[in-house]
């Protein structure tokens, strides 16, 4: 009888333990407490003048046990022609709760220095943003163009931007997608979705204010494409412009030339559509965070600032590697990369020459937007180290002329239009290159 009733006790004490554990506010660290200070800056800071008004939906009332919980359980939408004063008072609750949530946990210190960081970071951007010297070589009147025609016309209104409706920090899934049928059905436009066959899509309800081409270097990753496909065409749709995904796959055994392959991605593309803007990026990067803008506002840009891989900190001040995006223009007025960069690394640096020595200055995204997780599923060994790669780095300005865009030879065995991507294989091989 009496080991029944400690049974029953035990029983007891444990469902009693669960139901308190979702009543109590988690620990937060001091990276959740930046998103979280991230979401009340982007609400302070949202420009009424744009009639832009950043919402703060409380999905429901939660308690953040992790980062995750606190991105699943907040959105963050920027729409026009809403009641401001009221998104205010949603937004001023919102706050105090976060507020609560935060004083259980941390002093006030905690919260001024993360504070501190914040505003440094987002002076730093601002200060690359302001200091950027523009080569506009006409750009600005191509816009202009494009909005007066627009204006005359009975069309869609063109789109914001910025996305309306993005979300901010974001969940990274890096489960395996086994099937890749279920995630076309899902994101293709056969079956209800809005991905056009090779992986394209445009707004429907607006006018996109720019083309741009997603191109990834490739060999043997298949698992982490499909990873970075079931994230990224979600992420590309909020962001509110024309968009297609190009792969460049290298086939045969010769060593890697990631940098030949964006070239080739580039000329293959504008065969295709009349692009405007390139992001070149790795396949196993995937963003964190949608307000991180894929397209091409003042670049050259580079975007992943932030990896996991590195703590989440830039590695050296000069650092191009990654993610980066171009202007139609001043990738042709760099000749666009090296093609003598065969295995790992360098010619990323070479780049950042280029566009040094061109007068461009880079932008970036603030360290808390440009963040990046750096899919690590399947990946085989990397590539071999380039052993020539220092000997190039320092003719990096004076190949320039006559090793990129303009000395390019590839053969083009295949063009793949997959349902969710177009993949573009290719043969690229030393021997093609005796400089
Ligand atoms: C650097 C590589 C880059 C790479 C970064 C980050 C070189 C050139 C000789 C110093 N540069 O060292 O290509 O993106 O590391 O991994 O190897």
């Amino acid at each position: 009888m009496i080991s029944k009733l400690r049974v029953l006790l035990f029983v007891f004490a444990i469902v009693s333990a669960f139901f308190l554990w979702s009543f109590v506010p988690g620990l937060l660290d001091k990276q959740e407490l930046l998103v979280l200070n991230t979401f009340r800056l982007q609400v302070q800071n949202h420009d009424s003048k744009d009639q832009n008004v950043v919402i703060v939906k409380k999905e429901k009332s939660f308690h953040a046990h992790n980062e995750k919980e606190v991105v699943k359980n907040i959105k963050v939408d920027i729409s026009s022609n809403s009641a401001e004063e009221e998104e205010k008072n949603r937004v001023k609750d919102l706050e105090d709760q976060l507020r609560d949530n935060i004083k259980d946990n941390k002093n006030d210190n905690d919260i001024k220095t993360v504070k501190k960081e914040i505003e440094k970071d987002k002076e730093k951007d601002k200060t690359i943003e302001v200091d950027m010297k523009e080569k506009e070589d006409g750009e600005q009147e191509k816009v202009k163009e494009v909005i007066k025609k627009q204006e005359n016309t009975e069309g869609p209104p063109l789109c914001p931007e910025k996305g309306e409706n993005l979300v901010g920090p974001l969940f990274i899934d890096q489960s395996l997608v086994k099937d890749l049928a279920p995630l076309e059905q899902e994101l293709g436009i056969a079956s209800g979705g809005n991905v056009e066959k090779g992986g394209w899509y445009q707004p429907t309800m607006c006018t996109p204010l720019t083309k741009v081409a997603i191109i990834i270097p490739y060999r043997n990753r298949f698992e982490q494409l499909k990873i970075f496909l079931r994230h990224m065409h979600p992420f590309l749709q909020r962001q509110r412009f024309y968009y297609r995904i190009f792969v460049v796959e290298q086939l045969f055994d010769d060593p890697f030339n990631r940098a030949g392959l964006f070239n080739i991605g580039y000329t293959e593309a504008i065969k295709m559509a009349e692009f405007d803007c390139f992001v070149f990026t790795d396949v196993d990067l995937v963003p964190e965070d949608d307000r991180n803008y894929y397209g091409c506002p003042t670049s050259p840009r580079h975007m992943s600032v932030a990896v996991d891989k590195f703590n989440y900190k830039l590695p050296y001040e000069a650092i191009f590697g990654g993610c980066g995006s171009f202007k139609r223009q001043h990738y042709e007025d760099i000749n666009g990369m090296s093609n003598l960069f065969w295995g790992w690394g360098g010619e990323d640096d070479d780049l950042f020459a280029r566009i040094k020595k061109r007068g461009y200055k880079l932008t970036r995204p603030a360290m808390q937007i440009g963040r990046y997780t750096m899919v690590r599923i399947h990946h085989f060994q990397s590539s071999q180290a380039d052993p020539n790669r220092m000997n190039l780095l320092q003719s990096s300005n004076e190949r320039m002329e006559f090793d990129g865009l303009n000395t390019l030879k590839y053969n083009l065995k295949e063009i793949v239009v997959d349902p969710l991507v177009t993949f573009f294989k290719i043969e690229m091989k030393k021997s093609m290159y005796n400089l």
